[in-house]
């Protein structure tokens, strides 16, 4: 049974929190005590390195579930640890990247079916509550005493592909690149080797793993970017990271060149059921299914961040801001005529989702705007704390009362979102529906896999400000991890800052370098920014590389290599002859478009 204690646990984390030393501001401190305490308490949950659902009793798991959702929760852990680890690399950060990585892995090889991997994982005496409605299988030798839960999605696929890429530019454990490099490797080729489907171990196509965008093809129209960038992301992440030509080649001139796929991804990404269409549902006028833009962005920031083409990654970036950040996409025309309301539903720019903020910029895709940020940062201030469990249910139709409602035929607010605060925690936060009157949560713990994401993307980004008391760049929670003084800019006199040494150049900061030359630290830091992720232990640009002082002003400082660069790419895509003419659907069209819709996994009840 696993009877854990969530007191002994935050005492820990406390107690190494304090012994950093010379403290930021107060909120800096608050944010940062939330995500090493839910690191603690989501490691506390995860036997085997998965991430699972907790039933608690008072202050205790009284059980852990083995969800449908293992394997992406698990991933997108794996990308919060990767990110931890990148700035702090220190032994604590290095085991809790581990065990994600060995989480996720875990899903791989008890399917005994190279490139296939389990939703969930388990050993037989975990203890673990499977609900009746799992296909559920035992685990192939030599994982005899394990069982998995079959039927991948494309969620899962999504947060494998997410986790995986960051933690193999991240980390510096060359055992788990060669996991990373294996796992993805096999999947590429079972999908490739499957017309982009994954086969389940019994021979069954996984329901929403198919990643033709050819669902619907009425007069060579199709609705496909969703599945297009499913595609191309998990074919760029794997040639990226095992160097196959035979998959770099099926990306570049099997998915962007024969299939135009990047060109449907440019026209098509529409994650929701455009607008148009729900003229037909009557009474149904906030159907937005937020996890289809979850999946979105963790798949679209790898991609934009390992593509070379710059014609090519400005694409990836202009979808980011056109389809997801902004969601702005053109009504849909009849003949010459276009139907009433947008593509999509509303900007998700304007929905204070700290995580897709921080992705947001950390793909390039938009320029930084500092009333964003500031919305990004205030909701994690005012993010639950662990241990993450709310009231049963809130209801807040008094101050944002019902004025539409969902698919489900729950009542929405049409004005500004629901502060985070007053929502009831869930186990992703960032998929809730910001605009969801009342919400509600069964008595479970949350892991806050959605904080410790969000957190560590804006430190990693430096979009998320910590204190920096020298000025070098080199926040103040991580002066003592690389045994650097705090207050000072140049811990070893030899003429470059702590920040320059620790993220740029890789040197010893309380070693003196010397003698330096002039100017050395600009020439390297000037071309960080145009890196493209060769997986090199790539660190956060900080600012333009001179010497310190440089890191909270401006918003072209420290984002993350390969990000895009200093330019705001200009938006062409939109209306591009393939966008005209795709976007010129007859009715019939729209419809026949809407079957592809359910082919994507329906929003959580949980979410
Ligand atoms: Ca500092
Ligand atoms: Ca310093
Ligand atoms: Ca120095
Ligand atoms: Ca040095």
């Amino acid at each position: 049974m696993n009877r854990l204690s969530c007191t002994a646990v935050l005492a820990c984390t406390f107690v190494l929190f304090t012994s950093i030393g010379v403290r930021a501001d107060a909120a800096a401190d608050l944010r940062l005590q939330k995500a090493l305490g839910y690191e603690a308490r989501t490691a506390a949950m995860s036997p085997n390195g998965l991430v699972h659902q907790a039933v608690v009793d008072g202050d205790t798991v009284v059980e852990l579930r083995a969800t449908s959702d293992c394997a992406i929760w698990t991933g997108v852990q794996a990308g919060a640890a990767a990110l931890r680890f990148s700035l702090y690399r220190d032994e604590a950060s290095r085991a809790s990247l581990r065990r994600a990585v060995l989480g996720v892995h875990l899903l791989f090889q008890v399917t005994g079916v190279p490139g296939l991997f389990g939703r969930c994982a388990w050993r037989n005496d975990d203890a673990i509550f499977v609900d009746d409605t799992a296909v559920v299988h035992p685990g192939a030798p030599p994982f005899e005493d394990y069982s998995w839960r079959a039927r991948v999605s494309q969620d899962q696929v999504s947060g494998v592909l997410f986790g995986y890429a960051l933690a193999y530019e991240l980390t510096d454990d060359e055992e788990l690149r060669v996991i990373i490099r294996d796992d993805l490797g096999a999947l590429a080729r079972h999908v490739r080797d499957h017309d982009l489907q994954i086969i389940d171990v019994d021979g069954e196509p996984s329901p929403f793993t198919d990643f033709n965008p050819t669902t619907v093809e009425l007069f060579g129209i199709g609705v496909g970017g969703f599945q297009a960038a499913m595609a191309l992301s998990l074919f760029k992440i794997a040639a990226h990271v095992t160097g196959d030509p035979a998959l770099a080649s099926y990306y570049q001139d099997e998915l962007v060149g024969a299939r135009g796929f990047a060109d449907l991804v440019r026209d098509q990404l529409h994650v929701e059921v455009p607008d148009a269409l729900r003229l037909f549902d009557a009474g149904v006028e906030c159907d937005t299914n937020y996890n289809n833009y979850n999946m979105m962005f963790l798949v679209m920031l790898p991609l934009a961040r390992l593509e070379q083409d710059p014609a090519l990654a400005a694409l990836y970036r202009d979808a980011i801001r056109d389809h997801l950040w902004n969601d702005e996409g053109e009504p849909p025309l009849v003949g010459a005529f276009p139907l009433p309301g947008g593509a999509n539903h509303r900007p998700v720019r304007g929905q204070r989702n700290s995580f897709w903020t921080y992705l947001t910029y950390a793909a390039g895709a938009e320029a930084t705007d500092e009333v964003v940020l500031g919305e990004a940062q205030h909701t994690l201030d005012v993010f639950f704390a662990p241990p993450a469990r709310g009231p049963a249910e809130v209801d807040n139709s008094a101050d944002f009362p019902s004025q539409c409602l969902d698919r489900f035929e729950q009542p929405m607010h049409k004005g500004a979102v629901i502060p985070y605060e007053r929502r009831v925690p869930g186990f992703f936060a960032w998929t809730g529906n910001p605009y969801s009157v009342a919400s509600g949560a069964p008595p479970e713990e949350f892991p806050g896999v959605d904080y410790q994401i969000a957190y560590w993307l804006g430190r990693w980004t430096g979009l998320l400000p910590h204190g920096d008391a020298d000025g070098d760049g080199l926040d103040d929670d991580r002066e003592p991890y690389f045994g650097t003084d705090p207050s000072a800019a140049d811990s070893d006199g030899d003429g470059v800052s702590d920040g320059v040494e620790v993220d740029e150049l890789g040197t010893d900061p309380t070693v003196s370098d010397a003698p330096p030359s002039e100017g050395e630290g600009e020439g390297e830091g000037e071309g960080e920014g145009e890196g493209e992720g060769e997986g090199e232990g790539a660190q956060p640009a900080e600012g333009e590389g001179e010497d310190g002082g440089e890191g909270e002003d401006g918003d072209q400082g420290a984002r993350p290599p390969g990000g895009g660069g200093d330019e705001v790419p200009s938006c062409a895509c939109v209306t591009s002859e393939g966008g005209e003419r795709s976007l010129a659907l007859g009715l019939f069209v729209l419809l026949a478009a809407r079957a592809a819709v359910p082919r994507r996994q329906p929003p959580k009840a949980s979410g």
